[in-house]
């Protein structure tokens, strides 16, 4: 059976932690507290909604349902202000020749991503039409650790998720892959992704046939 590709998207391809981050800094000093780049590292492949729960805990502070929704809007505005200028300069080091080296084994690539703004940054940096199928934000309810993202995408595809080989930089994401039966590459760090199969540190040099060699 011919294995097929899943990739996240953030922290994976594409580096927007960074804009989340900003966007979601200005929104807890607006509502009156700080919000660090270290607290920022559990947002790391966190919905939005659940994102924000969490800096609301952080920072102590309670909204009514109308109060939540408008600061998810107001949050997501500003995100969508910092992308807008982004291009394919900040695509992660080695991802877009390591897509290039999956498709040209003819193995098929899905995007399993958290995101309501995937489609927006693929276009943005120029891989839109590099992905066979795209599950994001928009299509699954449950977050991850859940594992609906990367089996829609496996559905998508066709291929059965025992063939699957996710590509993920946060530990919630990894979790939701190894709960899909899936086989997982961490993309960070060895010490946080302990549950994937192996870590790389990036995409950098590295050909699809380097990572099947790794599974064989
Ligand atoms: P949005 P991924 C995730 O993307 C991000 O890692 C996470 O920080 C963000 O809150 C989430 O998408 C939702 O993003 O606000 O654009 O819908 O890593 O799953 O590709
Ligand atoms: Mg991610």
């Amino acid at each position: 059976m011919k294995p097929a590709c899943i990739f996240d998207l953030d922290g994976v391809i594409v580096d927007t932690a960074k804009y989340h981050y900003l966007a979601w800094k200005r929104l807890a000093n607006s509502l009156g507290f700080d919000f660090t780049e270290h607290d920022n590292e559990q947002l790391k492949g966190v919905s939005r909604v659940e994102s924000l729960k969490l800096i609301l805990r952080l920072g102590g502070k309670q909204l009514d349902d109308a109060e939540f929704d408008a600061a998810l809007v107001r949050k997501n505005g500003w995100y969508l202000e910092y992308i807008q200028q982004i291009g394919p300069e900040e695509i992660l080091p080695g991802a877009a020749e390591f897509l290039t080296s999956v498709r040209a084994q003819g193995i098929k690539v899905a995007l399993g991503s958290a995101s309501k703004n995937a489609v927006l940054i693929l276009e943005r940096i120029q891989l839109l039409d590099q992905f066979d199928a795209i599950v994001d934000g928009n299509k699954v309810s449950k977050a991850k650790p859940d594992p609906e993202v990367f089996l829609k995408a496996a559905e998508e595809l066709a291929v059965p998720a025992s063939a699957c080989i996710v590509f993920e930089d946060a530990v919630a994401g990894v979790q939701a892959a190894r709960n899909a039966g899936m086989k997982v590459v961490g993309i960070g760090s060895a010490a946080v992704l302990d549950q994937a199969h192996f870590v790389l540190p990036n995409f950098a040099g590295l050909s699809i046939a380097d990572v099947l060699a790794r599974f064989a």
